[in-house]
């Protein structure tokens, strides 16, 4: 393909891609056949080395194809998807999900903390922060950068051993410190002037440092985490070879202002500036091409700005077949009308169709859902939503209102999943009882409650569109929750939440509840319910789980175990929560102190076992619920634990011999029970369960297999630990 008449740096030029490279380019000229842009400016694709997402998604959700997308149809043509301060089991999990994108290139990425000055911490999140650990980053594949502050305990080492560009940033690091750190191999600032200190006539710091080494600068230039001065005072310092404009844009970059979750902390976003809820000033929500074009508005000669977004962001991470426009270079380009707006981008020799669907889908939503929340008692002006991507089943959003007095109060807008509960009225019905039961007790112990509205109109705690899909609306409780946490005081924290839930409930009778889903956690019919799909394998993919089969099949009794025991009448009915998963305790931000549990579709009698299991299964183990390489997950015994100090704490006085005795067991069997709910619904098609890829389901129960593979090794061992617990009391 021929691009004719394109103005590339002032000479209108015949740019001809093939298989995706640029493979001549050629004065202009009328004997060549091709498409003719007119004298169009055309410059290369940006390349965004510092950008946590956009579009409503953000890195951490380890979910690239919207970013990719957004990102395309705004310039950016590739990039380096930038992790938060967080835990590793979710840094990791973002660098090994899929990169099947259709946009914006993944490059690699950059991992801005958690080795970074907790003073300067900005807007990651303080409980993450370590010293640089060399063998776990190593462990962290196709990193090409890592910000980090050089006066951390084993910086030295780390920047002369990592082997991806290292970045000074998020850092309190003299100029000494700075200097000693580029000698050892860092090439960069990291949102240069932004969480470090600033430069002082005897005391430089990083910046000082960085002039005198020469060094490469990042800059955010949509004008409000720098001062226009400021970008054009770093452009005469650094010029363009060095310095890198970048985006660090979030998840609400293409979205409307509102509050947004930011490295697991709310964020709020007002006129397009994102703050954390202590003022810091979080990510941006300026594209790079919104940057480039600013930095040209205050001073830098537009030839420059492209520079410091292509080129040099991409020579420094050492992808030198982009951020240009050579033969043999990938035909990433960006085509520009007159007044330097993008009209067309093209990614390896593709056209991106400059479309906004996503946006207009975006707005639709955002539609729809305000139109379902105004049947129920709500106050203010819808200022945003987001999609919360938590829990298997129903669709989760938060809703944010601004108040007459400016405040923003938000509220949680859920969709039942009437696949799964056929009946969502009694499902109400059953929260009513159960939440009016807890309030006072709450109350008491000075903790938030769940509150669900009413309907206006019906005074329902629910509302029913005309095609029978039901919503509800409850409070908002400003909060944390862990999809995994290594940190032994809150797991036992969970324990003890789940436990006094239990407590909470043990005066409500329980004859009142209806059952939700029948045979919930009836183990033995989960098991037949499997036999029965393997037989029949309507999607012809039982011959895949040959051994998941046999590993079910052997385990069948052991696993049916507790249900015999029921029906015998030897074990005690509670009223339980059946699905604890440690992501359903909402935790105080700063304190981490457990404040309530959510989710109570499924608080219907059952074992105390189960609630016991299914939340050790989750939090337990080593890796994450859907970690797909098994060698990888185990139990924690230091975790179980901690966690069953806390649960078990809270009820053991009610506990009967048999439920003491069993305890282990309903870990075992819950894992054995969820991994053949996955496996049931893999061979049925992927209807029960939400997944994000094909094949979800079974990489689910295949970790759930492993989990408990491991754990009937380590039996024993569980078992004792539960005595010494209930003996430690
Ligand atoms: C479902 O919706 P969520 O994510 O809280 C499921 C649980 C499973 C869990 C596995 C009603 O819970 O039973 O253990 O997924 N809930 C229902 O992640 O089936
Ligand atoms: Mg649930």
């Amino acid at each position: 393909m021929i691009l004719k008449n394109l103005n590339l740096n002032g000479v209108l030029s015949d740019i001809t891609v093939e298989n995706g490279k640029i493979t001549a380019i050629a004065p202009a000229s009328d004997a060549t056949e091709g498409h003719s842009y007119d004298g169009m400016t055309v410059i290369p694709g940006l390349v965004d080395i510092h950008t946590h997402g956009c579009a409503g998604y953000d890195t951490m959700d380890a979910h690239f194809e919207e970013i990719s997308d957004y990102l395309a149809q705004n310039g950016t043509t590739s990039f380096l998807p930038t992790t938060m301060t967080m835990d590793y089991e979710s840094i990791r999990r973002v660098t090994v999900a899929s990169r099947d994108v259709s946009g914006a290139q993944i490059l690699g990425f950059h991992m801005e903390g958690p080795y970074i000055a907790e003073k300067y911490k900005g807007a990651q999140n303080g409980k993450f922060i370590k010293a640089p650990d060399l063998e776990e980053f190593r462990s962290l594949p196709d990193m090409k950068m890592v910000t980090i502050a050089p006066e951390l305990e084993h910086s030295m080492e780390f920047i002369k051993e990592c082997g991806a560009v290292v970045s000074l940033g998020h850092t309190a690091a003299d100029y000494d410190t700075c200097i000693q750190a580029i000698d050892a191999g860092a090439q960069c600032l990291t949102h240069t002037f932004n969480a470090m200190p600033g430069i002082h006539h005897r005391n430089p710091g990083p910046i000082g440092a960085a002039v005198q080494k020469n060094i490469h600068v990042q800059a955010i230039t949509d004008g409000l985490h720098l001062h226009p001065s400021v970008v054009l005072m770093l452009y005469k310092m650094f010029g363009p070879e060095r310095m890198v404009i970048i985006s660090d844009s979030m998840r609400a970059t293409g979205l409307c202002d509102g509050i947004y979750e930011f490295g697991g902390q709310p964020i709020e976003v007002k006129n397009s500036v994102a703050r954390t809820m202590d003022g810091a000033i979080a990510g941006s929500t300026s594209t790079l091409f919104t940057c480039m074009k600013r930095a040209v508005e205050f001073g830098v000669p537009f030839a420059d700005a492209v520079t410091m977004a292509t080129r040099t962001p991409a020579d420094l991470i050492g992808a030198t077949n982009k951020g240009r426009i050579e033969v043999g270079a990938d035909a990433d380009l960006l085509i520009l009308d007159e007044a330097m707006n993008l009209a067309h981008v093209m990614i390896g020799g593709q056209f991106i169709c400059p479309n906004n669907e996503k946006h207009k889908r975006y707005m639709e939503e955002k539609e729809l859902l305000r139109s379902i929340a105004e049947k129920f008692h709500v106050t203010g002006e819808l200022i945003g939503h987001e999609i919360i991507n938590q829990g298997n089943i129903n669709a989760t959003y938060r809703m944010d209102y601004r108040q007459e007095d400016s405040t923003v109060k938000s509220y949680i807008l859920q969709r039942i999943n009437s696949y799964v509960f056929k009946n969502p009225v009694q499902i109400m019905e059953n929260i009513d009882m159960v939440t009016t039961h807890l309030r006072n007790k709450l109350r008491l112990l000075n903790k938030p409650a769940l509150h669900f509205y009413h309907t206006v109109a019906e005074g329902n705690n629910y509302y029913m569109q005309d095609d029978g899909t039901v919503w509800r609306l409850m409070n908002f409780i400003n909060s944390v929750t862990f999809d995994s946490c290594d940190d032994l005081d809150t797991l036992r924290g969970a324990g003890e939440a789940f436990g006094e839930f239990q407590n909470q409930l043990s005066d409500f009778d329980a004859s009142k509840l209806f059952t939700t889903i029948p045979d919930f956690h009836n183990t033995a019919k989960r098991l037949a319910v499997f036999f029965d799909a393997v037989e029949a394998d309507e999607c012809g993919r039982a011959a895949e789980i040959a051994e998941e089969i046999a590993f079910v099949k052997e385990n069948a009794k052991l696993a049916s175990t507790l249900q015999e025991m029921l029906d015998a009448g030897k074990l005690p009915l509670r009223v339980t929560h059946n699905d604890t998963k440690t992501n359903n305790v909402l935790f105080d931000r700063n304190t981490f102190a457990p404040l309530t549990i959510i989710d109570l579709d499924t608080v219907m009698p059952g074992l105390a076992m189960h609630d016991f299991g299914d939340a050790v299964r989750f939090a337990a183990s080593t890796a994450v619920e859907d970690e797909p390489d098994c060698s990888k997950v185990a139990l924690d015994l230091d975790k179980y634990r901690a966690f069953a100090q806390g649960f078990i704490g809270k009820i053991a006085d009610a506990l009967t011999d048999a439920e003491v005795e069993t305890m282990a067991l309903g870990a075992i069997t819950i894992t054995i029970e969820l991994a053949v709910r996955f496996l049931t619904d893999y061979l049925t098609g992927d209807k029960y369960f939400k997944t994000n890829y094909a094949g979800h389901n079974l990489v689910r129960a295949r970790c759930q297999l492993a989990l408990a593979k491991d754990m009937l090794k380590k039996r024993a061992e569980m078992e004792n630990i539960v005595k010494a617990v209930v003996e430690g009391i």
